[in-house]
């Protein structure tokens, strides 16, 4: 039986990918080549250092431990400005019904995201409430496919990982929340979730009934 949700935050709560997207592609303009969408699905879940490596890596630059910080650090003011712009409108379809039901139900409910910006996201759409427990790039040491921040997230809540569900769009995170032994949704498509549990579209029509019947409980 079901007794905690934990949930990835961009890609599953809300689209950030994009702002993610336009920080990245102007320190790309900077530094002098471009950066595509294409490009960018390679970041997906994927801690910043390591996204700015993959990044650097595309355009062909090499650069000192001393510049990646700063070139980090100019990203992230650049995206934290586009977050602050955010709006409980861009809560994906689906996504507080689901949390209502689940809080309904008595069901704990997480947060495990590699962002570090987590909490700032998860106030401006509104929805810090719902959460009994946050773990964010601040509190993790190993990133996924590490399962680190989910154990850390299940350990928060009290509940064991084999009671736990996991929400995630990146294969990294899916293969995270199967090492931490859980069950895991895969929201997107099923080409690029190979390892979860159950893929679905997104949230709307899905609901607490309709997960413990695809566990089999
Ligand atoms: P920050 P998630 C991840 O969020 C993003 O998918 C990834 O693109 C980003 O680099 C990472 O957070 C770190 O974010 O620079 O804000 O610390 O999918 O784990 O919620
Ligand atoms: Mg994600």
């Amino acid at each position: 039986k079901t007794a905690a949700a934990i949930f990835d935050l961009d890609g599953v709560i809300v689209d950030t990918a994009k702002y993610h997207y336009l920080a990245w592609k102007r320190l790309a303009a900077e530094l002098g080549f471009d950066f595509s969408e294409a490009d960018n699905e390679r970041l997906k879940g994927v801690s910043r250092m390591r996204s700015l490596e993959i990044l650097l890596e595309i355009g062909g630059v090499t650069a000192t431990e001393q510049e990646k910080t700063v070139m980090a650090a100019k990203k992230n003011d650049w995206y934290l400005q586009y977050i602050q712009k955010i709006t409980p409108a861009e809560l994906l379809p689906g996504v507080v019904p689901f949390l209502e039901d689940l809080r309904a139900r008595g069901i704990k409910v997480a947060l495990a995201s590699a962002s570090k910006n987590a909490r700032v996201i998860l106030s401006r759409l509104e929805i810090e409430p719902y959460f009994d427990a946050i773990v964010d790039g601040n509190r993790v040491a190993k990133a996924k496919p590490d399962p680190e921040i989910f154990l850390t997230a299940a350990a928060d809540l009290g509940v064991v990982p084999a009671h736990c569900v996991v929400f995630e769009d990146a294969a990294a995170g899916v293969e995270a929340g199967k090492k931490a032994g859980m069950f895991v949704v895969g929201i997107g498509d099923r080409r690029n979730l190979p390892e979860a549990d159950l893929v679905l579209p997104g949230f709307p029509g899905f609901d607490y009934e309709a997960l413990q019947a695809a566990i089999g409980a």
